[in-house]
């Protein structure tokens, strides 16, 4: 799932794909290289960012979405709100990436149900503007784990098959640098509740935290990220790079059928 933010404030990339001829270019690129899913998002979710009124997210996103739709990828489309996901939907997307797992917006669950669309439910502690002031958990998988079960029961219950859910450990939504680590090592838990896993670590603050690099210097902490959440089940990457995690998931992949072969042969391979 490769990133396309057309915004003025997104934490690696905002401004550089407000203009929608630039975003429209950059999805086409990310679709040579390999992404089988183009997130669209109109409104950043970094801490502290502040709401985007409707009017101004259609007119981000819309010219977006329409251009690509039919262009070699499945489109999601990163909102929270009802009415911009029906847009899209109509023109053409078929995922709805609901960073607030249907909680911000009441219509978004019928909305999507009756679409058909594919919803992905993730975590995030409270909302953006304050997710980041002290996060607390007894224990940050379980509780994860709890609320993606709670919501994926509410999804199911307005109408959206649990075929057609993913869900999302939220990295990055009101956790702290070891909050991430726990859950990126225990994603097997939340892989457990049997539904697709999304991962989303692309160039986060954590990632700079780590490895003392600026935001656009991150690509191979992502990979590494990446790459064990792979090992533990997850099945969707959410990356602004999409060539080179591709290429690194590829080669884990490969590792991975190899060592299963080899196992279940019967010989010493
Ligand atoms: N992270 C961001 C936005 N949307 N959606 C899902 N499912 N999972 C994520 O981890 C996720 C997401 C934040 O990253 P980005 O879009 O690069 O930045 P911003 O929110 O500042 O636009």
């Amino acid at each position: 799932m490769g990133i396309v933010n057309v915004t003025p404030d997104s934490f690696s990339d905002g401004g550089l794909f407000l203009d929608p001829a630039r975003a429209i270019e950059h999805g086409k690129h990310l679709i040579e290289e390999g992404a089988a899913i183009v997130d669209v998002g109109g409104e950043s979710t970094r801490p502290g960012a502040e709401p985007v009124p409707e009017a101004e997210e259609l007119r981000r996103v819309m010219p977006v979405v329409e251009a690509l739709a039919g262009a070699g990828a499945e489109i999601s489309i990163d909102t929270t709100k009802a009415e911009v996901a029906r847009r899209a939907l109509e023109a053409g997307a078929t995922i709805v990436n609901d960073v607030s797992a249907l909680r911000f917006d009441p219509g978004l669950a019928a909305l999507t149900a009756e679409a058909g669309a594919t919803c992905v439910l993730m975590h995030m502690l409270g909302e953006p503007r304050t997710m980041q002031a002290d996060p607390r958990y007894d224990d940050v998988v379980a509780d994860v784990k709890a609320f993606l079960e709670e919501r994926l029961a509410f999804a199911v219950a307005r109408g959206i098959p649990e075929e057609r859910v993913w869900l999302d450990p939220g990295i990055g939504f009101g956790k702290t640098v070891d909050h991430n680590l726990e859950l990126i090592d225990r994603l097997d838990e939340i892989v457990a509740i049997g539904r697709p896993v999304v991962f989303g670590a692309s160039r986060k603050t954590f990632l700079g935290k780590i490895t003392g690099r600026q935001v656009d210097e991150r690509l191979a902490g992502t990979i590494a990220v990446n790459i064990i959440a792979y090992r533990r089940g997850a099945r969707v990457f959410r990356v602004h790079d999409v060539a080179e995690t591709a290429d690194a998931l590829k080669v884990t992949a490969a590792t991975v059928r190899r060592a299963w072969t080899t196992s279940h042969s019967g010989t010493a391979g």
